[in-house]
């Protein structure tokens, strides 16, 4: 029988080595679930990184390990610290990351970044080629592995392989400044099947390949020697009835049963029955506008008084790629803001931001969500962002309002939301007050539409229409030859 192969830089578990035993969970993340019936109905196997170097595999338990990794339909592809230094904090977060998201200036042009690149798309090409089988697909995801759809390619024209890039792909005037564009547009023509989020990214990367490598495009499909390549959008969903269910099952919460953050959250709003709660949660990453957001909330202050006590922004900033220059100068910017936000208005019975810098468990997350009146989720720009989805999935009652940035791409399809231009603070400020005095009707009016919306096309149907695309364009196309691309 033919399974999928899925392939993205890390592998969906957790690996833990106690008292010199491995074990090894499953993650819960989205695209983990969203995955999970094309991994498991089709017997599929997935690749990708462990989470652990060579360096740091301890070599008694390698054997272990590769057990409890092939125990989770999953084989591991082997790096060592510095692939890790070059392929992923290097070339994938200090040259494309910004790149793609606009970021110019931040965007580093190494070769030996490159170099690096390179080599580990072969190894992952190399684990792929190793365990595909005759009439296998491959999926591959995302920015760190835009080689690997032509290495498998080249090797094996028989395959048919999708790709899925979950960042934005930037116009072509931003991309065609990498030196390196013409590889990484080849690379990806390996696929059979190029995803992107939204239609306008579809339309930048098909641009940058009829500019760039000249090759004739049609609507939704590029003519590149003997195939024909299709291009699509498709808007990643969330795991919706999961988000919805934990958040039913918050409010039948007994007192005994609820979290100590819940107890807190609660606390505040019987202390202070009319005051309200906004809330933000991103990784602590340049891309998301969490300083613009600060600043926005600061001025909010200012310019609305009356406020004062009123209102509170609960902020969860996840660490991330924190050894990358940028991550470390825009962690000590926020503390800062946090810190003159703080000092600038709290009272002795009233702190305006409360910070977390650290991840929190899934329940936690949930309160979070159910507990805060406004979701304030204002990215510079952002492929998708699956936070503003799962804030709406979890409004049972269905109140709460999205304050949404236009450059996510979530807002092509959540126009009910607030949108704003992340960079217009004196906006941002006005929409806060927009959103904490809408009427409750108009908010449950706009959240209906959202949810119905989220509850159709969830993470399951997403990955769905996916395949479901890869496997007609496999059977239209004609044999391709082991040779095209030389
Ligand atoms: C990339 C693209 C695109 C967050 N904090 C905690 C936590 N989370 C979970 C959220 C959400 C996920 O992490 C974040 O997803 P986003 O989509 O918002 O952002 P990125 O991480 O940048 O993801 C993005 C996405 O890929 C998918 O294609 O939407 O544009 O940049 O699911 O719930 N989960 C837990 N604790 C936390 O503290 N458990």
């Amino acid at each position: 029988m033919s399974k999928t192969i899925i392939v993205s830089n890390r592998l969906p578990l957790q690996l833990s080595i106690e008292d010199g035993k491995v074990s090894s969970e499953p993650s819960v993340g989205g695209l983990a679930t969203g995955l999970k019936s094309v991994h498991r109905d089709s017997n599929g196997l997935w690749i990708g990184w462990t989470g652990l170097t060579v360096e740091e595999t301890p070599q008694e338990l390698e054997s272990d390990i590769e057990d409890a990794v092939q125990n989770q339909q999953c084989a591991a592809v082997e790096l060592t610290q510095s692939d890790m230094d070059g392929f992923y904090y290097g070339f994938s977060n200090r040259t494309i990351w910004p790149l793609y998201h606009y970021f110019m200036e931040y965007a580093e042009f190494d070769s030996e970044n490159w170099e690096i690149y390179k080599s580990v798309n072969q190894k992952f090409a190399d684990v792929v080629l190793e365990n595909l089988e005759e009439g296998d697909n491959v999926w591959v995801h995302d920015y760190q592995l835009m080689l690997l759809p032509q290495l498998i390619k080249e090797k094996r024209p028989d395959v048919s392989i999708g790709f899925f890039l979950h960042i934005p792909f930037p116009s072509y005037e931003v991309f065609r400044t990498l030196p390196w564009r013409d590889q990484i547009l080849k690379g990806l023509l390996g696929a059979d099947l190029l995803g992107f989020h939204t239609y306008d990214y579809e339309r930048h990367f098909l641009s940058s390949v009829s500019r760039i490598l000249g090759h004739e495009v049609s609507f939704n499909e590029i003519t590149y020697k003997d195939r024909h390549i299709k291009v699509d959008s498709f808007p990643m969903g969330i795991d919706y009835e999961k988000f919805h269910a934990f958040a039913k099952a918050n409010y039948e919460q007994t007192d005994k049963t609820q979290s100590e953050l819940q107890r807190r959250l609660d606390l505040h709003a019987t202390a202070t029955p009319d005051a309200k709660m906004i809330l933000s949660i991103d990784r602590l990453d340049y891309t998301k506008g969490i300083a613009n957001r600060l600043r926005a909330f600061e001025h909010f202050l200012e310019k609305y008084p009356d406020y004062t006590e009123k209102v509170r922004l609960v902020m969860l900033a996840v660490p991330s790629r924190s050894n990358v220059p940028q991550y470390q100068v825009l962690k000590k910017e926020i503390d800062e803001l946090v810190g003159r936000i703080n000092g600038k208005f709290s009272t002795v019975s009233w702190t305006p931001v409360w910070y977390f810098y650290r991840s929190m468990p899934f329940n936690n997350l949930i309160d979070l969500y159910t507990s805060c009146d406004v979701a304030l989720i204002t990215p510079i720009r952002d492929g998708m962002n699956l936070v503003a989805k799962e804030y709406i999935a979890t409004r049972i009652d269905r109140t709460g309002v999205l304050i949404l940035s236009e450059m996510a791409g979530a807002s092509k399809e959540m126009n009910e939301a607030l949108l704003i231009n992340p960079n217009d603070i004196n906006l941002i400020a006005d929409t806060i007050k927009e959103a904490l005095e809408m009427p409750e009707e108009e908010q449950k009016k706009r959240n209906k539409y959202m949810q119905k919306r989220l509850e159709r096309y969830n993470v399951e149907k997403w990955a769905g229409d996916f395949m479901t695309k890869l496997d007609s364009v496999k059977s239209t196309q004609s044999v391709a030859k082991a040779t095209y691309l030389n």
